[in-house]
């Protein structure tokens, strides 16, 4: 019944693979996944599709499926004249900053799929938690991908936005609360002040920080038991691999 975390995978499948290889999930325990499993490295949908069929697996919403989702449903549509005069000034901008931010390996991949499966998809992401809230290990841990945006001690939960959720980085240096750990990725442990790579788990002021940097090189992905606190590395990302 272990409780397992990791967090921006980035399409980097193969370290993902060896992850799962160390941490050898039993049918009881149950693997969080923070978000950003898309964008950047050579394989997201990939990635993707194996989570699709691992039932112990929970996805929560990272930025990047969420620029993501705001694109994808507009490219599974044929080319069409209706299609042609959707495509706005926003879509256009919201695609253009998409690719910017890497969205480029999960567009391919995405176009090598079958109508039903590009629909599967983007149903499974859609289904994607915000943050989680549980117990393990005797403590309380919040799951949540980039952090609490304009926290306060006494905003409830459902006053954060999506954006203050997925986007906005936590202040390391605060300690949020004295009775949860804040467990999150999106920000890459050694751009945590002082931190050098390869990337470790940062643990400080009740804040658990997982997002190792899988797609940078010398940075690494990471895995933790929220029940022991045993963490896990995968082999260091040797160089920016974008799939081109
Ligand atoms: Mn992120």
């Amino acid at each position: 019944m272990a409780v397992y975390a990791m967090s921006d995978i980035h399409g980097k499948y193969d370290l993902f693979m060896e992850l799962l290889e160390q941490i050898q999930l039993k049918d009881s325990d149950t693997l969080y996944v923070l978000g950003d499993i898309l964008d950047r490295g050579p394989y997201p949908i990939k990635t993707l599709l194996k989570l699709m069929e691992m039932p112990n697996a929970v996805c929560i919403v990272g930025n990047h499926e969420l620029m993501a989702l705001e694109c994808l449903e507009f490219l599974s549509k044929e080319i069409t004249e209706d299609s042609i005069n959707e495509l706005d000034d926003e879509v256009f901008q919201k695609i253009m900053s998409w690719v910017y931010n890497g969205g480029k390996t999960t567009i391919k991949e995405f176009h090598e799929l079958d109508r039903e499966m590009q629909n599967e998809v983007i149903e499974f992401i859609k289904d994607f938690e915000v943050y989680v809230r549980l117990s393990a290990g005797g403590r309380e841990h919040l799951l949540v991908h980039a952090g609490l945006g304009n926290f306060r001690p006494d905003k409830p939960m459902e006053e954060y936005s999506l954006h203050e959720l997925v986007w906005t980085r936590p202040d390391y240096n605060v300690r949020y609360f004295d009775d949860v750990y804040v467990v999150s990725g999106h920000t890459p442990t050694f751009s945590i002040k002082g931190e050098q790579l390869p990337g470790r788990i940062i643990k400080k002021n009740n804040h658990i920080a997982i997002d190792c940097g899988s797609f940078v090189p010398g940075g690494r992905l990471a895995a933790i038991c929220l029940d022991t606190g045993e963490e896990f590395y995968s082999s260091v990302c040797e160089k920016e691999d974008n799939g081109s």
